[in-house]
């Protein structure tokens, strides 16, 4: 070889060596950067909320802050009970309401007289705090403090004193209670109040008045690893709503500076700033019930199964955290009724999430930084969260391919980008190659530190991520793939005003059978396919049915009496009755109220013809501030609407704390006319509300 030649193959090796090792490190980070704080935290994931306080004795959502301490008397408080039930339900931790915006403090501040101890809650010798802080350090879950700044009980409430208490308050609970994760400062602040008796309006400067610099400065002295929650941060931002869901397309990042705490233009939190200037990742907070406090009312109302696991899905499968609220009762305890459907949610995520059928199989991509093994494609399959796949300077475009052994089933695809070095992706697609050909799956948007996709069941032979959109060059950590099981619930059946019985569950994969003549329905019983109709006193027994494994639910019975096609509500008053039919559109959820000046209290329906009636039914109004509830009756009835006689007259017991259907049976009376007369109404209302009236004539 002469020596230019040579020189030649020295300067392409060299070459080489200079372009593999600028490839060979690491990609440079893009953005705003999470911290240590930050990362920690979103490792959390799923924690538990607890609302818990002086509100739950009176039956409040937002107490005045003229409540007295003695009214906060739990029988049998008991903290390792949340904590063993926040662990088993797989939560790393639990916010507890220390503060809320009654002022009510659950922890023996030195600065206030209003609370636990003036109250004869363990003789004014509890610390709700300490008990919670021992529990969570017994059952290995951390710890955060919800402190409102709003608080209607303080006398100097919008004087500088009072941000001093706050202050002051603060580094109470920073101090005496170990390690804290998260200090929670809640968004409404400011408004009408007892302030010392007061008992005025007090507006204040969301942005100013607390002096946010100074409370931030005293979490970061104290301790250093908490992130802050507020509508913009600093550090953990509110998610826009209270329902628990994130948008789809979610960035970690904010332009913080813009938003404060009472941000109007919050529906931006549910995607957060794709351009944000900050790392502030969305917590979503959701009550497990109607109430983020305990209403005995709100027993009937807990977030059934199909619900919490789309909250599920829709927070931490959208990159964000899971904020789940368990409002402890009267009693001091999580509700068995709680207890039991945050169960429930806890084996489906399990069963769910059992079987990573991606792990260790081969990966492939179209492009590998330095074609290094570092950056490799396997990265993300290995289980090592700190190790993951990326691409070469500059491109920001590639495809990473999975493929199976044997074709295999999958309905979920789990992906997670490597924050540490900022969110990158914008735009994906999913891919699934069955029976040779390649079919899409799905187009998203942001991936973050978790996105989780369900899909239908397929039988794919590979799987391909298409990164069709990223800021920078992608870097994935992670990717794993399920086979859920079907979701199998009881099925919801309803009618209409014209009979027309609907069935429904949560996953279309899972089979409803019915019987009609009360006998047991089997997975062998008539199917449901479509609507049918039932005019006649009926009972429909039902059972969800999964094919997969042959498991079935309980037996779903529910009765229907003649359906109610042609009844109409006679009292006929426009404006006053005009939505008055909504009582007998057998759709519970619907109501009417009547308007205060309804005189006499009572409405009166034709049933079309007559019947033989032996009983009625009174559904109260569902939701919850319900108003003008009947708690005394009487039923009447007539054959010609001019002559009444009294069917029934008594008390619906308990009903403002449980409003439930009530059924009262009478001496059978033939009519064609029937009249339900509130004779007396919770809380004295003036106005008359009902869910639903139904009669019985079997
Ligand atoms: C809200 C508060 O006003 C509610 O009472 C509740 O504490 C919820 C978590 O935050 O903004």
């Amino acid at each position: 070889m002469n020596k230019i030649c040579k020189n030649i193959v020295l300067i392409a090796v060299l070459n080489f060596c200079v372009v593999n090792a600028q490839n060979y490190d690491g990609p440079e980070p893009y953005g705003p950067l999470p911290t240590e704080r930050q990362l920690a935290w979103h490792n959390m994931e799923y924690y538990g909320f607890i609302h818990f306080n002086m509100n739950t004795f009176t039956n409040m959502e937002w107490g005045i802050g003229s409540e007295n301490p003695a009214q906060f008397n739990p029988t049998q408080l008991d903290a390792r009970q949340w904590a063993k039930i926040i662990k088993e339900a797989g939560m790393k931790g639990v916010i507890i309401t220390a503060k809320h915006h009654d002022g009510f403090c659950l922890w023996p501040s030195k600065y206030t007289e209003h609370s636990v101890k003036n109250s004869p809650w363990k003789n004014g010798k509890g610390d709700v705090l300490k008990d919670l802080s021992e529990a969570c350090a017994e059952y290995g879950l951390k710890m955060g403090v919800y402190l409102s700044p709003w608080d209607r009980n303080h006398a100097d409430y919008g004087k500088p004193e009072y941000v001093t208490y706050f202050h002051n308050q603060l580094r109470e609970l920073l101090t005496n209670y170990g390690d804290i994760f998260e200090v929670w400062f809640d968004g409404a602040n400011g408004g009408s109040g007892y302030y010392g008796g007061a008992n005025e309006t007090r507006k204040i400067d969301n942005k100013t008045y607390y002096e946010w610099d100074k409370a931030i400065e005293i979490v970061r002295e104290l301790q250093p690893n908490a992130v802050i929650f507020g509508d913009g941060g600093p550090d953990v931002r509110w998610v826009g709503n209270e329902e628990g869901w994130a948008n789809e397309t979610n960035w970690s990042l904010l332009e913080r500076n813009k938003v404060y705490p009472g941000y109007p233009k919050y529906k931006e939190l549910l995607s957060g700033h794709e351009n944000g200037t900050h790392w502030v990742p969305a917590e979503c907070d959701v009550s497990i019930r109607p109430g983020w406090y305990y209403h005995p009312s709100e027993d009937s109302q807990v977030r059934s199964l199909e619900h919490l696991v789309n909250i599920y899905y829709e927070s931490v499968g959208r990159n964000a955290s899971l904020l789940l609220n368990l409002p402890v009762d009267d009693r001091g305890l999580v509700h068995e009724k709680d207890t039991e459907q945050l169960m429930k949610l806890k084996r489906q995520i399990d069963k769910d999430f059992a079987n990573n059928v991606a792990k260790d199989i081969k990966v492939s991509a179209t492009n590998v930084r330095g074609d290094h093994s570092e950056f490799a494609a396997y990265n993300v399959n290995d289980g090592h969260e700190k190790s993951y796949w990326t691409t070469d300077n500059g491109v920001t475009t590639a495809s990473i391919t999975l493929s199976f052994d044997k074709p295999t089933e999958v309905n979920r695809i789990l992906l997670q980008e490597y924050i540490a070095l900022g969110q990158r992706v914008y735009e994906f697609t999913v891919e699934a190659k069955i029976n040779g050909i390649w079919k899409l799956i799905d187009t998203q948007t942001t991936i973050g530190v978790k996105r989780i996709l369900s899909f239908d069941l397929i039988e794919a032979s590979e799987i391909r991520v298409n990164i069709t959109g990223s800021k920078a060059e992608p870097i994935i950590s992670n990717i794993e793939l399920y086979r859920a099981p079907n979701l199998l619930t009881k099925p919801i059946i309803n009618r209409d005003k014209n009979g027309m019985i609907s069935m429904e569950v949560a996953d279309k994969n899972i089979g409803i059978y019915y019987t009609l003549d009360g006998s047991e329905p089997l997975e062998n019983s008539q199917k449901y396919e479509e609507p049918f109709n039932v005019n006649k006193p009926t009972t429909i027994k039902a059972i969800s049915y999964n094919p997969e494994n042959g498991e079935k639910t309980a037996v779903k019975e529910i009765y229907f009496d003649i359906s109610k096609k042609d009844w109409q509500v006679l009292n006929g008053r426009a404006g006053n009755f005009k939505d008055a039919y909504r009582i007998i559109d057998d759709n519970p959820k619907s109501s009417w109220t009547s308007e205060a000046s309804n005189t006499p209290n009572e409405v009166i329906i034709d049933l079309g013809k007559s019947y033989p009636l032996q009983g009625f039914t009174y559904m109260p109004v569902q939701g919850r501030w319900p108003v003008g509830i009947i708690s005394e009756y009487e039923f009447l009835t007539s054959k010609d609407k001019t002559t009444w006689s009294t069917a029934a007259t008594g008390e619906f017991a308990n009903i403002k704390n449980n409003p439930i259907e009530q059924t009262v049976m009478f001496k059978r009376a033939k009519a064609r006319y029937i009249k339900l007369k509130g004779v007396k109404i919770i809380d004295d209302d003036k106005r008359l509300s009902i869910g639903e009236i139904g009669v019985i004539t079997k």
